[in-house]
């Protein structure tokens, strides 16, 4: 037995010491975790012994685990371990990012989930926090420093190992304290958090087993606790995107001003693209590379102008703002269900298109971070107020600077609503790997003809449509273009639609 423990890589110390413990009773749940089909068959041969000489093993093996795992506890509690905290892998293919803001300094003590700085990803701005209880010995970067994915940004010197909590970049804990801290088994699936995680859900009465961890390897993090929560008290939080990293609270700083000053004094400044600006070199370059074609039209807005301000009350009542942007992105939505392939993608080879299920429509806002496209998911299977519930988050989160990766990632469509700004024409890019995009021009009040050939006051809106030319010719776009202009125009068309 003691030799099946020790081949067994897995959770040695714990697993047979309570076999020891409670002798058969745990040899099915040891055997389902630990053994492997040779070690099963011995364990078989092991069951056939009599009882009496059985638990002679069971206790001489406890014994000698217990005294392990003793060993392993005491030199584990007077130990102090530095840990090299890792920039964890943010997805979408985010290699580097600029470190915005140190929000400690060495010397300084952390716990987990203290925010320790500021970064601005191709994506979008986010904070990293700790996973550990500690002291903060060094910092990697300088602020506006470019740091690497997977490279060390802090370390950490943490009180007692037994509260570190394992990743492929921290130290080595006993066996036991991560089985005991971060594994919980729930129906043969291993549930991952955190101690501080576990703690949240204990304090709030929810079970790890009902809440779907957002983390690597379906790890929970604080924000599925506190998302899980929210949904059953109905609040509202803002969306975390990966792992260790969640967006800010703390308040957008006003772009700095130091460069606009030198050159008013007359002075040349070069100084490197960051951040957002080098996402959009990054992806305008690749946007290049797409035959855009264009269309635009004009559409007659008087009755969805008159319908909105009827329906605004309403939505106000929801507590929510109803512009003209949901009836926009719900039209778009209801017209991709007819011409799926403007919600498509084409591969790089230029060999397959991919045409998307899901209509998650990207919104060009200007934020107070500079210009972001967020998504609208699952339009199709949207409200129209729901979709304005959806819009008001993003923009709530836009203007807090808070937008994270998961509502900036996965659109399938964009608008660009330049007339809220004040623009009338526009010529959109496309953003790859999507296929196509409409600009809003600014709603004017102008004359026009009705049918018995009188002027009379119409509200006008341009809209400017780019498509991938590669798979996408001019006819297609403007039969898209026509049944998009009749859904606005007579917007009660639409509920003929709506599911
Ligand atoms: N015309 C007239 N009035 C408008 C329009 C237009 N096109 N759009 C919005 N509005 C009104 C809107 O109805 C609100 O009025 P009230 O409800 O009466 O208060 C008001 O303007 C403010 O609307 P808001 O902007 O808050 O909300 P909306 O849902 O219309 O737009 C948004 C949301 C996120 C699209 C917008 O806030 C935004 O950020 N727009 C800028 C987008 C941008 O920067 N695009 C440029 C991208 S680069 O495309 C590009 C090709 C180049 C030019």
């Amino acid at each position: 037995m003691l030799m099946l423990a020790q081949n067994s890589e897995c959770t040695s110390t714990l697993t047979v010491a309570r076999l020891a413990q409670h002798g058969g009773k745990l040899i099915h749940q040891y055997r389902r975790r630990c053994l492997s089909v040779q070690e099963e068959r011995s364990l078989a041969t092991l069951r056939l012994l009599p009882t009496p000489t059985l638990d002679r093993k069971l206790q001489v093996c406890s014994r000698s685990f217990q005294m392990l795992g003793r060993t392993l506890h005491g030199s584990a509690a007077c130990h102090r371990a530095v840990v090299q905290f890792k920039l964890s892998d943010i997805g979408e293919g985010i290699t580097e990012v600029t470190v915005k803001e140190w929000y400690v300094k060495e010397g300084d003590r952390v716990s987990q989930f203290d925010s320790i700085c500021e970064v601005q990803s191709d994506k979008a701005s986010v904070t990293i926090t700790s996973r550990y209880d500690g002291v903060v010995t060094k910092l990697y970067y300088d602020t506006d420093d470019i740091a690497l994915v997977g490279k060390p940004l802090v370390d950490i010197e943490t009180e007692s190992t037994s509260d570190v909590i394992q990743e492929e970049d921290v130290v080595e804990t006993p066996a036991m304290a991560r089985e005991e801290h971060t594994h919980q088994e729930i129906k043969g699936l291993k549930t991952q958090a955190t101690p501080a995680v576990r703690r949240l859900a204990m304090e709030n009465n929810i079970k790890l087993s009902e809440v779907v961890g957002s983390g690597k390897d379906g790890r929970i993090l604080k924000e599925d606790i506190l998302n899980f929560l929210a949904k059953q008290t109905g609040a509202i939080l803002p969306p975390s995107p990966f792992g260790e990293i969640r967006t800010p609270s703390p308040a957008p700083k006003p772009p700095p001003l130091a460069a606009s000053l030198r050159v008013l004094a007359g002075k040349d400044v070069t100084e490197p693209l960051k951040g957002f600006q080098k996402a959009m070199v990054k992806s305008m370059m690749a946007a290049l590379s797409i035959p855009h074609l264009g269309l635009c039209e004009q559409v007659e807005l008087s009755r969805l102008v008159a319908l909105r301000a009827e329906l605004r009350t309403e939505a106000r009542g929801h507590g929510l703002k109803l512009s003209y942007m949901p009836f926009f992105i719900k039209a778009a939505s209801l017209c991709l269900t007819r011409f799926p392939i403007l919600n498509a993608s084409l591969d790089e080879s230029c060999q397959n298109i991919t045409y998307k299920a899901s209509h998650n429509i990207g919104v060009a806002m200007d934020t107070s971070l500079g210009l972001l496209v967020p998504t609208v998911k699952n339009v199709q299977l949207l409200s129209i107020l729901e979709v304005a519930q959806e819009l008001n988050r993003l923009q709530e989160l836009g203007a807090a600077g808070q937008l994270g990766t998961a509502d900036l990632s996965g659109g399938t469509f964009s608008l660009s609503n330049i007339g809220s700004i004040g623009g009338t024409y526009a010529k959109p890019v496309i953003l790859p790997p999507e296929v196509a995009i409409g600009a809003l021009g600014k709603i004017q009040v102008l004359p026009r003809f009705d049918v018995s050939g009188h002027v009379t006051r119409a509200h006008i809106m341009n809209v400017s449509w780019s498509a991938d030319h590669r798979i996408i010719d001019g006819a297609t776009m403007c039969r898209f273009s026509n049944m998009w202009r009749d859904f606005l125009q007579n917007p009660a068309s639409m509920l003929l639609h709506l599911k």
